[in-house]
Order: structure tokens, then C-alpha cells, then sequence
């Protein structure tokens, strides 16, 4: 997949893509980053990128013309057409499902938004969509590209070891939170590990880490049960911590 982010820091976005599962996703072919900065696109000595907002007020607003020419640049190298995605508050809600969907194109182009945001006209005859990573306020949009860059890498086909295997991750396979997880020590000053990790049951152990998985978005994240993937198991065992037994 290849991955084009306009950014005044495009160095931080490269460099979130440096290590790890991203890192080495890059190092396999499997994915490219590639940074384009308006500062690059704008004119004049100062190189202008940004300016104060008509109507007043504080902040800055960033201008059209340098990301212009920026996005067109990014646009212009490579044939595929590329969906402009926008990184901002007012976005609609990452969620896994998203993310599954983002990691199946061919590219990924990402929009990052500094002081006040960017000229809406530009927005409107640019941006194809709109993502926020969270109800929260970043002081611009390259950690949240970092967030989408890495959560669509690893899905990429050879990105993650088998230990790694997406597949087994509960919230990616079936929208619940996941089970705990102990290593050695079997037995610690700070607690034993459950007995059933170490029976060598496997039934027993998927049965005991899909129940805590269940217990746990019921206890923290309700809401998400409404979209998991449930079978007629799960909502026994749901309807018994309903009921309190
Ligand atoms: N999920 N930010 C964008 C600039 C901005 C300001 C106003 C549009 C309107 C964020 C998030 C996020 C901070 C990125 C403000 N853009 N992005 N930036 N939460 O907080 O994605």
C-alpha cells in the first residue's frame, strides 16, 4: 500500500513509520510513506503557509494554495486515484471496522490540519472524507495519521507474524475487548496465574479466555456488545453476569 500524508512535519510521520510492525512492514515492500510539505508548495521568502482568520479571532488558519499544490503533487505521483482522508475532531469515529476497510485500498491519503484547521473552501474541494481518532484535541494532525498509518499496516497481508496474528486478536475478530495475559512467573508475591492456563486443557483455556474477554467489555465497554459477534455460548454466559450468578 502506498501511504502519501501532507504535513507542515512530515519527518514525524515518516518517523512514526520507522520501527516496529510499521517499520518493518516498509522494510518487506509492503508499504511506503511518503511525506508532502505545503511549505515546499508555498511562494515567497516567507513561505507562507498559514494566516489569520477572516471574522477575527485567535489562531491561524492554514491556506489553500500551498496545500493545493501539495495535494496535487502527492495526487500526480502515482495513477491510482487516491481518497483524500482529513484528520480532525469533526471527523467521523475510527473504529476497527474502518480501519479494515481504509487497509484495503490501494493507497491511503492523509490530510494533517495544524493551528486552527484549514480553509474550508479548501476542505470542501479537496476532502474526500473525514476521520477523528477520539474526542480529544491534539495540537495537529500527524500523531492522529500515525494512529491510522499503523492500525492499517498491520493488516496488511505479511505485515505480522503468526504470534501477532490479527485473526487472534478478540477486538479485531470479533469487536470484544481482550482476555489478560500472564507469562512466567507461574507463582509471584503478586499472585498466582489462574490454574486453568496452566492445565493444558486448550478447550478449557479458550473457554476461560473468551469468558473473561466477555466479562470484561461488560464490565468497561458495553456498548461495544451490541456490535460483537456473538454465539448462542457468548450470550449465555452474558445473560448469567445479567442476572448476577
Ligand atoms: N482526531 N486534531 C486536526 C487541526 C484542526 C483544527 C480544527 C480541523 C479543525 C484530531 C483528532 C485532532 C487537532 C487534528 C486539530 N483541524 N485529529 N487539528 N482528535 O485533535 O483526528
Amino acid at each position: 500500500m502506498r501511504v502519501d500524508v501532507v504535513s507542515l512535519f512530515p519527518d514525524f510521520v515518516a518517523g512514526c513509520a520507522g520501527f516496529g510492525v510499521v517499520g518493518r512492514a516498509v522494510e518487506r515492500g509492503l508499504l511506503s510513506v511518503n511525506g508532502w510539505n505545503p511549505r515546499d508548495y508555498a511562494e515567497g521568502n516567507y513561505r507562507r503557509v498559514d494566516d489569520r482568520p477572516f471574522g477575527g479571532g485567535p489562531g491561524m488558519v492554514m491556506m489553500i494554495d500551498p496545500l493545493r499544490a501539495a495535494i496535487r503533487a502527492a495526487r500526480a505521483a502515482d495513477p491510482a486515484p487516491a481518497r483524500l482522508v482529513y484528520l480532525s475532531p469533526q471527523g467521523r469515529p475510527l473504529d476497527q471496522p474502518t480501519v479494515r476497510e481504509l487497509a484495503s485500498r490501494e493507497r491511503l491519503f492523509l490530510l494533517c490540519g495544524r493551528y486552527e484547521g484549514v480553509d474550508e473552501r479548501l476542505v470542501r474541494a479537496e476532502v474526500d472524507e473525514e476521520l477523528s481518532i477520539g474526542d480529544y484535541v491534539l495540537s495537529g494532525g500527524e500523531l492522529a495519521a500515525a494512529v491510522v498509518i499503523d492500525a492499517v499496516a498491520r493488516l496488511q497481508e505479511g505485515a505480522l507474524n503468526d504470534a501477532e496474528s490479527a485473526a487472534q486478536d478478540s477486538f479485531d475478530a470479533d469487536g470484544l475487548l481482550d482476555c489478560p495475559h500472564y507469562t512466567k512467573p507461574a507463582s509471584h508475591e503478586l499472585g498466582d496465574v489462574p490454574d486453568v492456563l496452566l492445565s493444558g486443557n486448550h478447550a478449557e483455556i479458550d473457554r476461560w479466555r473468551r469468558q473473561q474477554a466477555l466479562l470484561r467489555t461488560w464490565q468497561r465497554r458495553p456498548e461495544l456488545l451490541e456490535k460483537a459477534t456473538l454465539d448462542d455460548a457468548d450470550r449465555r454466559f452474558l445473560a448469567g453476569l445479567q442476572a448476577g450468578v
